[in-house]
């Protein structure tokens, strides 16, 4: 079941359920409470099941406008989770390499703020490449939904911009590497009532295209992820509440060569088949 936000005629957001790809079931008015409320119920599955029965208007997914489908949730972000993401960063950087090589054996990830709720954008915005960077990439994740308890209660798909000259010239200057206007992309389905094991067995896919070419394409299995869905939630939820809830990138398995850098006009398309596919032009900012 994949749930998603959405601008209805009277400009007022809705909840969606995806009906076949094609279609979206009206769900109402997201009102006060939103997903967020959907989230907490303990049982999202049930929640909207229930607010879906009776409801009938069906509207062409390919007319619908998605809003973002964060709402009140702070954005997270876990490093260094696939072997291909240590490698890359340690030589990206020369005497911070032993930060990345350690962390990726060590009890404690990498955890790092990426947002908050109203500077994300979704499929179809422009994402962001920094006009001070050099050397900027996409950096395709998985992403956890969470509740405020720290229990993944669904998934959907992540776009961590990143400037790797930033992050490669020293370690202190990751959360500018990471946080600045239009770097997190989040796509506008929400997959509810996946397993882990279901989830592990996915691959995410990456797609670049410039002037209508492609340029860059990769792929990796989600299972590849070093760490559990629970390990890395229970790290985020130490000593930090989050009243409601919030959503976890899992890191990258997908770096594209050394050479390559984003450019204005790119589109870069991530895709996580059972979920959909996270699409967005870059424009420098
Ligand atoms: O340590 C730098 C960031 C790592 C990251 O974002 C990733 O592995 O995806
Ligand atoms: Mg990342």
């Amino acid at each position: 079941m994949k749930i998603c936000r959405f601008v209805g005629a009277n400009n007022d957001v809705r909840i969606g359920l995806d009906d076949g790809g094609t279609h979206v079931l009206d769900l109402g008015p997201a009102g006060a409470g939103g997903v967020t409320e959907l989230l907490e119920s303990g049982n999202p599955v049930e929640a909207v099941s229930q607010r879906a029965r009776g409801t009938s208007v069906r509207l062409e997914a390919s007319n619908i406008r998605f809003a973002p489908p964060v709402e009140r949730q702070e954005i997270w972000a876990a490093g260094v989770t696939y072997l291909r993401s240590k490698t890359a960063r340690m030589e990206e950087s020369d005497f911070s390499a032993t930060a990345y090589d350690r962390v990726y054996d060590a009890d404690r990830p990498e955890i790092f703020f990426k947002s908050i709720a109203d500077k994300v954008v979704t499929g179809g915005d422009s994402v962001g490449i920094r006009r001070d960077a050099r050397w900027s990439v996409p950096e395709p994740e998985l992403v956890l939904v969470l509740d405020s308890r720290g229990k993944v209660v669904g998934c959907t798909i992540g776009n961590d911009m990143s400037s790797r000259d930033i992050e490669g010239e020293n370690l202190l200057y990751l959360p500018q590497a990471k946080v600045y206007d239009r770097s997190c992309a989040i796509a506008p389905w929400m997959l509810l009532g996946a397993t882990e094991s279901e989830v592990r067995g996915w691959t995410i896919r990456i797609a670049i295209h410039r002037g209508g070419k492609p340029v860059f394409s990769g792929d990796t299995p989600i299972g590849n992820i070093k760490r559990s869905f629970n390990e890395l939630a229970s790290y985020l939820f130490r000593s930090q509440k989050f009243p409601n809830g919030a959503m976890l990138l899992t890191g990258t398995g997908i770096v594209p060569p050394d050479e390559f850098t984003l450019a204005e006009g790119d589109v870069v398309e991530v895709e996580i088949p059972r979920i959909g596919v996270l699409r967005n032009p870059v424009v420098i900012v």
